[in-house]
Parts: C-alpha cells; sequence; structure tokens
C-alpha cells in the first residue's frame, strides 16, 4: 500500500491521541466553572463524590511541561487556595496568573527550572526538525521559537506572569481545536490517497485502467457491506458489549455495573480511552485488517469520531469526562434507544471534487517551491564553488608573492655579506639594485609583487 509509511506514522499519532484521557486543564478550566445546577443535587449523594482524576495526558506535545508546572503551582497553599476560588472568567482574563507573584520563592526557582528545560526541548525540536530537512541555511531560533505559543520565549530563564498566562490560553485554544485538527488532518490523508489513486491510473493504459477501475469499485461495495453498526453509546451498542465481549445476558443489562466494569482504570469516569475501548466490537463489523478494502487508518478515525459523538452527547459538563451521573442521565434520555444505524465514514462524503482539485493544486505548487529551492541551493553551492576557487588562486598568488620577497630577501642579505666581508665593487652592488648601492626597504621591494586580488 503506497500509503503505508504515512498512515502508520500517522495511527501511531492518533492512537496517542486516543490516548489523551483528561484534559488536565479541565481541573482549572472547567471543574471549577461548573455551574450548581438544581437536578445535579439529586444524584450528587449517590453518583457524584468523586474527584475527577489528575495524571491523564492531554495529548499536546507540551503535556509534560504543562503537568509540571501545575503540580508545582498546587504544591503552594496560596495558590492552590486561589485556584479552588477561581472562576472561568478570572483565569481567562489573566487574573489567576497574577496570583504567581505570591507563590513561594521556592517554588517559583523550580518552575524557572522548568520553563529552562522546556525551553531546551523547543530548541532541540528545532534542531532536529532542520537538521531533516537539511536545507543548509542557519537557523534563527527567536523566529522559530516564536511559533510556540505556550511560554514567552523572549525570555528564556524565568517563569513569570506571561508565562502562565501563555500556557493557560494556548493549552485552552489548543485543547479546543484538538478534534477539529484532527478532522482536517485526515481529510487531507483522503485526498493524498484519492490523489495518488488518480495519479496512477493516469500512468496506466486503457486497459489496466479499466481492470483498475472496476477493482476499485468491487473494493468499495465489499467494503461497505457489513453488518448494521449500532448507533455509539446507544442501548443495543452497550448491549452488545455486555453480552459479546463480557459474556453476560443481555436481559440482565445493567448501566450502573456496566459503567463499573469497563471503567478499567477504577476511578469513577469513563475517560477517552475508555470510551474508545467500547467500539471495539462494531468496528470489527466493517473493518478487518485482513482486507485489502479496509484501510485501518479510517478504523481508527472513525473510532475517535465515534467518541467524540458520545462526548458531545453524554459529556454535559465538558470537562472531557463522562462521570458515573452523566452516563446515568444519558441512559435516561431518547437518544438511548435509537435503534438506527451508524453512519460509516465512507457513507458520507470528506471531501468535494473542488477541495480536492484545490489540494492537488496545492501539492502541485508545493512541488514546484520545492524544486525551485533546491535550483536556488544548487546556484548558490556553484557561487560557493566559484568564490573558492577566487580564494585559491588569490592564496596562490600570496604564496608566490611571498616567495619573491624572501628571494628578495635573501639576495639582499647576501649582498649586505658581501659587503661587510669583503667590501663591494660599484659594479657587484649595482647587479643587486641598479641605482642604489642600499638594500631596498621592503615596502619599496613589493611594489613589483603582484598584489592579492589584483592580478
Ligand atoms: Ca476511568
Ligand atoms: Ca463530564
Amino acid at each position: 500500500m503506497e500509503l503505508g509509511a504515512g498512515a502508520s506514522v500517522k495511527m501511531t499519532r492518533s492512537k496517542a491521541m486516543a490516548h489523551c484521557g483528561l484534559v488536565l486543564l479541565s481541573l482549572w478550566l472547567c471543574i471549577q466553572s461548573v455551574p450548581i445546577s438544581v437536578d445535579m443535587t439529586k444524584e450528587k449523594h449517590q453518583e457524584e463524590e468523586l474527584e475527577p482524576p489528575q495524571s491523564a495526558e492531554t495529548g499536546l506535545h507540551y503535556d509534560r511541561y504543562l503537568r509540571e508546572v501545575i503540580e508545582y503551582l498546587e504544591k503552594d497553599p496560596h495558590f492552590k487556595e486561589k485556584l479552588k476560588n477561581a472562576n472561568m472568567d478570572d483565569i481567562k482574563k489573566g487574573k489567576l496568573s497574577k496570583e504567581l507573584d505570591f507563590v513561594h520563592h521556592h517554588f517559583r526557582t523550580k518552575l524557572d527550572e522548568l520553563k529552562r528545560e522546556e525551553m531546551n526541548r523547543l530548541r532541540m525540536l528545532i534542531k532536529a526538525k532542520h537538521d531533516i530537512q537539511g536545507d543548509g541555511l542557519t537557523v534563527d531560533h527567536q523566529v522559530l521559537l516564536k511559533q510556540f505559543e505556550h511560554l514567552n520565549h523572549m525570555n528564556p530563564d524565568t517563569f513569570e506572569v506571561e508565562d502562565l498566562d501563555r500556557l493557560i490560553k494556548a493549552a485552552t485554544k489548543d485543547l479546543e481545536n484538538f478534534d477539529k485538527d484532527r478532522h482536517d488532518e485526515f481529510k487531507r490523508y483522503e485526498m493524498t490517497k484519492e490523489h495518488e489513486r488518480r495519479e496512477r491510473l493516469k500512468n496506466m493504459n486503457e486497459e489496466d485502467r479499466k481492470k483498475e477501475e472496476q477493482h476499485y469499485e468491487e473494493m468499495k461495495k465489499k467494503h461497505a457491506d457489513h453488518p448494521k453498526v449500532n448507533h455509539p453509546g446507544s442501548e443495543d451498542q452497550l448491549k452488545e458489549v455486555w453480552q459479546e465481549a463480557d459474556g453476560l445476558d443481555p436481559e440482565d443489562f445493567d448501566p450502573k455495573t456496566f459503567f463499573k466494569m469497563h471503567d478499567s482504570n477504577g476511578d469513577g469516569f469513563f475517560d477517552e480511552a475508555e470510551l474508545e475501548a467500547l467500539f471495539t466490537k462494531e468496528l470489527e463489523k466493517v473493518y478487518n485488517p485482513e482486507n485489502e478494502e479496509d484501510d485501518m487508518f479510517e478504523m481508527e478515525e472513525e473510532r475517535l469520531r465515534m467518541r467524540e459523538h458520545v462526548m458531545n452527547e453524554v459529556d454535559t459538563n465538558k470537562d472531557r469526562l463522562v462521570s458515573m451521573s452523566e452516563f446515568m442521565a444519558a441512559t435516561k434520555k431518547q437518544d438511548f434507544y435509537d435503534k438506527d444505524g451508524w453512519e460509516t465514514l465512507d457513507q458520507n462524503p470528506l471531501y468535494t471534487e473542488e477541495e480536492l482539485r484545490e489540494y492537488e493544486q496545492q501539492l502541485a505548487k508545493e512541488e514546484i517551491d520545492i524544486s525551485k529551492k533546491s535550483d536556488e541551493l544548487k546556484k548558490q553551492r556553484e557561487e560557493l564553488e566559484r568564490q573558492q576557487e577566487e580564494l585559491n588562486a588569490q592564496r596562490f598568488e600570496i604564496q608566490q608573492a611571498v616567495q619573491q620577497i624572501e628571494r628578495l630577501k635573501a639576495q639582499s642579505s647576501n649582498a649586505e655579506v658581501k659587503q661587510t666581508g669583503t667590501p663591494l665593487a660599484q659594479g657587484e652592488a649595482a647587479q643587486v639594485v641598479p641605482g642604489n648601492s642600499q638594500p631596498l626597504p621592503v615596502s619599496h621591494q613589493q611594489q613589483d609583487v603582484p598584489v592579492p586580488g589584483h592580478s
């Protein structure tokens, strides 16, 4: 498969994303701001006494930095207190960040250290990327560091209010865009796949092309032919897991027991990974790694979309976790008994012909840019070679000049020796420097020597 390598890289990435459980910031950004709704108090006593988990990954590239910063800030009693009482608006307006000024010196030093480590990591990242691209140009770190918005790169040594402010803003924004970015990436994946298929067809003769087209249509049909996929999060879907994965009698289906059984880490919440694990049965109806027509990268995307769908419906406080009470509330809604099947990715077009055309134009433009760049590099190399030759020529001339000076020096000192030993006759002195009985000063001698660069 042509997209094999790219796909597996992306697959790993999407898996990593799939495991980004709780958004740590939810502690800050969501939980703090949950309005106390009336019906929550009803269920609260029986079902929701638990604190949300604290250590799940966010999937952001600066996840570690983010978590360590939060960890140290929470150790400071003053900051912890402020954090507890802060609401979403205050946090967004940067009020919380200002409390950093009151954080104990010891923790501030630690935060400075964390920031320096993060700066180093970013520099390494830039360097690694630069090495891979190998464009031979010098790296302007300051310019490249600008792309990282989660800290203030202009001050690489200390962690200040602005750093905390930026961290909160970047994490909020990046997490909100997380799924959207992935959708865009998936769309590009699909368009690349189609583009490559069409390019392949172009290079075929009439007969092969027909065969290939026919095969493609057959595979498409084969992929679309599968048992009904239950709506993620519906009673039918959960019951199937209950029966087939858990080996239990569907007659005994009990949502609360189901929740406890599939809350794998037992923290009282379904995180994203735990939800995604529930869809394996459904996905296996559509995707089989043995089949040519089933793309496993698409399967992972399907899984993530199922999770998104359930989260959207069930996670009412938007902390990216499904609590027991949210889950129970969902089982009481009409949607839970939805019998409509789930529409798989292939049932809806992911892009229009026009979008594909635009994308192909963009690819073509990128190709032109790359070839332009390589032409420029070739020219640069030729220019460097030319300069090198010129330097070599100059060096040769200088060597020649030095040799000549040495020769002249030797001649004149010979003459001196002769002068001090046996006095020279007028004629002999005239042989060394015609018209002058004194040895020439060096500056004079040089006039006959070619000057470097003036050949
Ligand atoms: Ca859990
Ligand atoms: Ca929730």
